[in-house]
This record gives structure tokens, C-alpha cells and sequence, in this order.
């Protein structure tokens, strides 16, 4: 069934160029880029898309990373989507993604691991409103 994610190339993915490798994996995989908005994010607004994580030591330095540049937000639509996106990204740290995943393949450090995807569909819907729904 066609489903929809919120994926996110962080300040270090924009910054390296990686905008158009990581669509086009997306892309090749049979999935679509259905919107898709260049931005910075307020502070506000990271904190809100981590709340989740609020209570981690690495909480601060997450919404600084995240905040620091522009980040390319997307609505990327297919056949379980949230699950196909999960897969592409790989781990949340990248020493531990295979080759192969975009995380296993253009990062090193957990702090700075290039994308953000959909963790479930329920979280999808939420950071689609966050994101996209003014
Ligand atoms: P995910 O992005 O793979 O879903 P989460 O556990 O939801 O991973 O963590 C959200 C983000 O927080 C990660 O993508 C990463 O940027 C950051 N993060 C997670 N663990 C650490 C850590 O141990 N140190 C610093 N940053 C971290
Ligand atoms: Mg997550």
C-alpha cells in the first residue's frame, strides 16, 4: 500500500553536496519525491521534532547540529515507504551501517549522520504536519 515518510537531509548532507545522490537512491529504489522545501529550522521547531529525545545527554548538541544549516525536508511516497526509507538510510550510527546504506556509505559519526527518516507511520504523519502543513 502507498505510504508516505518524512525524510530530512541534515546540515552536514547539504553542506557535502549529498542532496542529489541520496534522491536518486530514493528514486532508483521506486519511490517518489512528492515535496520537497530547503530550509533552516527554528529552534522551536527541532525541539519539537526531537521531543522524543529530550531527556538524553546528547539532547542540546542534537538541536544545535540540526539547526545549524539548511536542511532539504521531504515527503517521499511509495509502497511502504517508511519501511523501504528506513532500510536505504541504514542505523542511526553510521560506524555500525553496512555499505550500501546511505548512512554506511557518506557518514562517520553518530553525531552527524547526514539523514533523518520516519521511524514508524504514526511518526510520519506527525512530522509531515510539522514540516509541511503551515
Ligand atoms: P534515528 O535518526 O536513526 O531514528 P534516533 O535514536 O531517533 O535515531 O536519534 C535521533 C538523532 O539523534 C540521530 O539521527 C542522531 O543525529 C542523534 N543521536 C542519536 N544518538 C546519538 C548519540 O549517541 N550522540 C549524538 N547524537 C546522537
Ligand atoms: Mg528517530
Amino acid at each position: 500500500m502507498s505510504e508516505r515518510a518524512f525524510v530530512m537531509i541534515k546540515p552536514d548532507g547539504v553542506e557535502r553536496g549529498l542532496i542529489g545522490e541520496i534522491v536518486s537512491r530514493f528514486e532508483k529504489k521506486g519511490l517518489r519525491l512528492v515535496r520537497a522545501e530547503l530550509t533552516s529550522i527554528p529552534k522551536e521547531k527541532a525541539e519539537i521534532h526531537y521531543e522524543h529525545l529530550k531527556s538524553k545527554p546528547f539532547f542540546d548538541e542534537l538541536v544545535e547540529y540540526i539547526t545549524s544549516g539548511c536542511v532539504f525536508s521531504m515527503i517521499i511516497e511509495g509502497t511502504a515507504a517508511v519501511q523501504n526509507v528506513r532500510s536505504l538510510i541504514g542505523p542511526t550510527n553510521p560506524a555500525e551501517a553496512p555499505p550500501g546504506t546511505i548512512r554506511g556509505d557518506f557518514g562517520l559519526d553518530v553525531a552527524q549522520n547526514i539523514i533523518h527518516g520516519s521511524d514508524s507511520v504514526d511518526n510520519a504523519i506527525r512530522e509531515i504536519k510539522l514540516f509541511f502543513e503551515k
